[in-house]
């Protein structure tokens, strides 16, 4: 609403800014795509680490090898994932986010060159390695897309345009699903190409980069370059007078110094930081062991085994629905209360979870019909997924951390995030060999517990001040009224200026810089 009192700020949003914008939401379709591509082509790879041992080997690869091999190929996405998210802001401080950016897509080249030349080398090593290299390639377009975009946007429509990045990692998810099609680059000739073509974004990105413009607040801010980012400045906001952008930007630096940093072991060491931190912890656990990514690493597999006769065409439908939601949560988190959202979301999908087991039960005692109440169980675990457990970790994050301690706590979580990420793509493949069609009764005993958890842990934060959600915590855990988080007090500003969920993008990337450095 504070929005629309400033329609003057319209003026702002120039052709230019928009071209810079769309430059960098690439990143984000690009960790989308990598995301959804491995999930149609399972069974091409399969046959294909089977055709390199015969050459190889002169016999055939025994399944369990097989198994580890493709689960193994899929999950150390993550692996290059947290490095990279780790490296984003020590690449972005020293070389700016622009060349940050360019030097990334070289990783997004390599990597799909990599896999796409698999084939003709006769080389599962070299899939594996390409997976390596586009996580690594990835984890650092989910830090510096956002980052870029937050930085260039004027404050006020930092959040709209912050969505964009989400909305780009789903429609890249999408997209990699529809080219996964057999008839387009599903076959399994083609499939090579499938995972290079994540190349082509990196080349055209790398191609538009050099006519944006390097971020105002790294200029400023960084390099201390007050007429180079006046006018990077005058380009994107089409007007001649920036002050009040060159103004906003130095009173949120001057805060950011005035709260002194807090470093990952102090996070943990500091009785007002315990509780937050393993509530930030925990719900990056209840987005990744929600099990969500098994639907989008592998729910082509698991539709064929639930009897689906086009199992592709129920995987484009869940991407569909993915999409839609996420639009819809856009407008809901806003609106309705983050804990109140995630809960929800967190039930929905146990629901889910457990109708999916029901249905696949019951194909598997030959009532074919129910392969439609898998599909409907499996689009009702992604629709619940965009209501609660993805986008709200985020948010409350952000919500329940002051600028200080922020960027550890984003550093935290990042890693939390991706490595629940890798252990439930890696251990997937296996675990449903070993449960069959009962492996979702794991993720929804986890997200019967994560409800609890939030149920009786997880403050509301929407519309509440650092020291507010301070003072639930203190008054709940110990007798003492231990003191809120540093600086939340000293801050000279209004503490509810301060909350803007997106203000964490800037900082995210001095944040991983501290982080890996602590
Ligand atoms: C955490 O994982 C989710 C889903 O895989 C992803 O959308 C999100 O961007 C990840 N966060 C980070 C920091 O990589
Ligand atoms: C490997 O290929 C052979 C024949 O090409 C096939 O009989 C066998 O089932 C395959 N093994 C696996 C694990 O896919």
């Amino acid at each position: 609403m504070e929005r629309m009192e400033e329609g003057d700020k319209k003026k702002q949003v120039t052709g230019y800014f928009l071209f810079s914008v769309a430059t960098a939401v690439i990143g984000s379709l690009q960790f989308g795509y990598n995301t959804g591509v491995i999930n149609a082509p399972e069974q091409k790879l399969r046959d294909f680490f089977n055709e390199t041992w015969i050459e190889r080997y002169g016999q055939e690869i025994d399944s369990n090898i097989c198994t580890i091999v493709w689960s193994f190929a899929v999950a150390v996405f993550s692996v290059g994932g947290m490095v990279g998210s780790f490296s984003v802001g020590v690449l972005a401080n020293k070389f700016g986010r622009r060349k940050a950016m360019l030097l990334s897509n070289i990783l997004g080249i390599v990597g799909g060159v990599l896999m796409g030349l698999s084939t003709v080398s006769y080389s599962f090593e070299m899939v594996i390695t390409g997976r390596l290299v586009i996580g690594l390639f990835c984890g650092l377009c989910t830090g510096l897309t956002p980052m870029y975009v937050g930085e260039l946007a004027p404050t006020s429509l930092r959040g709209a345009f912050g969505t964009l990045h989400q909305l780009g990692v789903v429609l890249g998810i999408l997209v990699a699903q529809i080219f996964g099609l057999e008839s387009l680059l599903g076959s399994s000739t083609l499939w090579p190409l499938l995972l290079a073509l994540t190349a082509i974004p990196a080349v055209l990105q790398s191609i538009m980069l050099p006519f944006c413009p390097e971020s105002p607040r790294f200029l400023l801010i960084n390099l201390n370059q007050e007429d180079e980012a006046r006018k990077a400045l005058v380009r994107l906001r089409g007007s001649e007078d920036v002050s009040s952008d060159m103004q906003e930007m130095k009173e949120e630096s001057m805060k950011m110094a005035m709260e002194r940093k807090v470093t990952i072991p102090e996070l943990f060491r500091t009785p007002a930081y315990r509780q937050p931190i393993i509530i930030a912890i925990v719900l990056q656990l209840s987005q990744q062991l929600s099990g969500i990514n098994a639907v989008f690493y592998y729910s082509t597999g698991m539709f064929k085994t639930a009897g689906v006769t086009k199992p592709i065409f129920a995987t484009i439908g869940a991407g569909i629905v993915n999409t839609v939601f996420t639009i819809v949560s856009l407008f809901l988190v806003e609106r309705a209360g983050r804990r109140t959202l995630h809960l929800i979301g967190l039930a929905g999908m146990a629901i889910s979870a457990l109708t999916l087991t029901i249905s696949l039960v019951l194909v598997q005692v030959k009532i074919p019909s129910m392969s439609y109440l898998a599909i409907v169980a499996v689009f009702g675990f992604v629709a619940m997924f965009e209501m609660g457990p993805g986008p709200i970790p985020w948010f409350i994050v952000a919500e329940l951390f002051s600028q200080g301690p922020r960027p550890s706590a984003m550093a935290v979580s990042g890693c939390s995030n991706w490595t629940a990420n890798f252990l439930v793509g890696l251990s997937f493949p296996k675990l449903e060999e070993l449960c069959g069609p009962y492996v979702f009764i794991i993720f929804m005993i986890f997200l019967i517990f994560f409800f609890i958890f939030t149920y009786f842990r997880v403050p509301e934060t929407k519309g509440r001040t650092f020291e507010d959600i301070a003072r639930g915590f203190a008054g709940s855990s110990s007798s003492a009224p231990a003191p809120p988080p540093d600086g939340a007090i000293t801050l000279p500003v209004s503490p509810t200026t301060e909350k803007v969920p997106m203000v964490e993008f800037p900082e995210v990337g001095k944040t991983n810089g501290s982080g890996s450095n602590a």
